[in-house]
């Protein structure tokens, strides 16, 4: 089936983006719509500002609108949004999780935006383009509509097939966003979908209620070889990062993955996860097969908070645990944390978490700003409480350098925290683990003595030399 206006649409896609690095929803729908054989243009707002794309939008010929966004970035999408729509009927049709979230409340509140899709997009987006202007659009499954002013949610269908994925258009982002310098030469990839966590502050639990456990998925092994074997080749990553929300949650899996890795491509690579998947068994498979790098959540360091207000039911025994079996591997840990929480009123929880990184000691700590996502079980306790400042949520695009919480302000206890833990920063903490790891800690302290006694030993020599040839030297 196509639609009465055949392959022949224009479509505008915008991604909502705010930091140098790679949309993975976006880039999987636009993909598959291409792959449809439509004409699309993607747009990234890291790299185009909304006007230059409202006037791209207004002026040149597209029949369609689409743009993916989360909720940090939804109130710059939706100035985007009228800034066309004042301009140009077009029809628009938005998604990503923060629509996910809000679907109904957003047609309702926004006339500017004509359609929502409820959860995943990559076959949602082909129906509706194949359906677009006849009467099937509106049972297209994932879709929710507003139809002579009243809004309408159609049910869901079953989670994408990720055998079945398009190839991600790497092409459609630029090479900063793929290789992270920032992160010293990592590239996010990803193996699967889902986590079966709910923990209270995150968006994840709503995608386990729309789909159940059958949201959790692994790629063929074979297309992520074949694609980590493309990127290898294109843009020689230091660091393969897998970006999945849990890639051990499916631990057979994951180990084969690791397997194929280390015999088909030996690279380094590193992925997020929670402790209760690191054994000694699988910390065993990390070592043989070239892991460097775990980023493992701990969040607060008090073990009742975590379990009664986070949903996070690991032991702080566990934490220390994982933390010191990875270290004996060689692997670089960074422990992810949050400050800032409602109940925290005189820090108590951020000192207790400090005094757990302090414990635990990992190469690198990273720390963000409790921010209440709509959706989630700590958001609906904020707004029961009234403890959000709306102006300040709709200010925030990040949740690394404020907190949105009334009456709270956090920039200076951020800082000072980085500064405890990461004085020299990410990169100097990777650089160092990595010629560590290169050359052993021995040979490392000898090259670095050799390094200043030979400073000392030309100096020495400079020292004796005729003033006008020092001078000379110190002008080149
Ligand atoms: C990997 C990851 C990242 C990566 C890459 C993110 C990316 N841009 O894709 C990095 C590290 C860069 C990242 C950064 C951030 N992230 Co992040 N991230 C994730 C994580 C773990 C997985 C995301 C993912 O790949 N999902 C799988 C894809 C396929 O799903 P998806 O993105 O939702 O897309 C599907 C649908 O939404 C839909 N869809 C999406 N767009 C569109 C558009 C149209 C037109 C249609 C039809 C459909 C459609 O189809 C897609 C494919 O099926 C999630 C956790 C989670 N549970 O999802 C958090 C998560 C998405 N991140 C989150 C946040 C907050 C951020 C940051 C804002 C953090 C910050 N720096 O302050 C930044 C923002 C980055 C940006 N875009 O500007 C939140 C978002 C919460 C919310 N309600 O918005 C999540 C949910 C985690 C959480 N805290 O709850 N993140
Ligand atoms: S474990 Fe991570 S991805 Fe899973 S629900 Fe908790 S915070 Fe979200």
């Amino acid at each position: 089936m196509v639609s009465i206006y055949g392959l022949d649409m224009n479509i505008a896609f915008v991604y909502m983006n705010n930091e140098k690095n790679v949309g993975r929803g976006a880039g999987y729908v636009a993909g598959a719509i291409i792959n449809a054989g439509y004409k699309l243009k993607f747009y990234d707002t890291l790299y185009s500002p909304i006007d230059t794309i409202s006037h791209d939008i207004v002026h040149e010929k597209f029949d369609i609108f689409m743009i993916s966004s989360m909720t940090m970035l939804f109130p710059e999408a939706i100035k985007l949004i009228c800034m066309v729509k004042e301009k140009k009927n077009i029809p628009v049709l938005v998604g990503g999780v923060h629509p996910t979230i809000e679907g109904r409340s957003i047609l309702e509140q926004y006339k500017q935006i004509d359609f929502i899709c409820i959860g995943e997009g990559e076959s949602m987006a082909i129906d509706f383009l194949h359906s677009f202007g006849t009467d099937s659009l509106f049972g297209v499954q994932n879709l929710a509509y507003r139809r002579n002013g009243i809004v309408h949610a159609n049910p869901s269908r079953p989670p994408e097939d990720l055998s079945k994925l398009p190839p991600f258009p790497w092409e459609f982002f630029p090479n900063e966003s793929i290789v992270q310098q920032g992160l010293g030469g990592f590239l996010y990839v990803t193996a699967s979908r889902g986590c079966p966590y709910n923990c209270t502050y995150c968006s994840n639990g709503i995608y386990l209620k729309q789909y159940g456990k059958n949201y959790l998925r692994f790629k063929p092994i074979v297309h992520v070889i074949e694609e980590l074997k493309f990127l290898n080749k294109k843009y020689s990553p230091r660091l393969f990062y897998f970006g999945d929300e849990m890639i051990l949650s499916y631990p057979e899996k994951a180990v084969e993955l690791f397997v194929t890795i280390k015999r088909e491509l030996n690279v380094p690579y590193g992925f997020m996860c929670r402790v209760e998947y690191i054994s000694p068994e699988l910390v065993d498979v990390l070592k043989r097969t070239g892991c460097q790098y775990a980023s493992v959540g701990i969040e607060c360091g008090n073990e009742a908070f975590r379990l009664k207000y986070l949903n996070r039911k690991m032991s702080n025994q566990q934490i220390e645990y994982a933390f010191s079996m990875l270290k004996k591997a060689n692997i670089f840990t960074t422990s992810f944390n949050m400050i800032g929480y409602p109940f925290d009123n005189d820090d108590y929880l951020t000192e207790e978490t400090i005094r757990l990184n302090k414990k635990i000691r990992p190469n690198n700590m990273q720390v963000s700003i409790f921010y209440p996502f709509p959706g989630t079980k700590l958001y609906e306790r904020c707004i029961k409480m009234d403890l959000i400042d709306i102006q300040k949520m709709k200010n925030t695009k990040e949740y690394f350098s404020e907190s949105v919480l009334k009456g709270v302000s956090l920039r200076k206890k951020i800082k000072e925290i980085n500064s405890l833990f990461n004085p020299h920063g990410f990169i100097f903490a990777f650089e160092f683990y990595r010629i560590k790891r290169e050359f052993g800690l021995k040979k490392l302290i000898y090259l670095i003595e050799m390094f200043l006694r030979s400073k000392a030993f030309i100096r020495k020599i400079i020292n004796k030399l005729p003033r006008s040839i020092k001078s000379f030297i110190k002008l080149a």
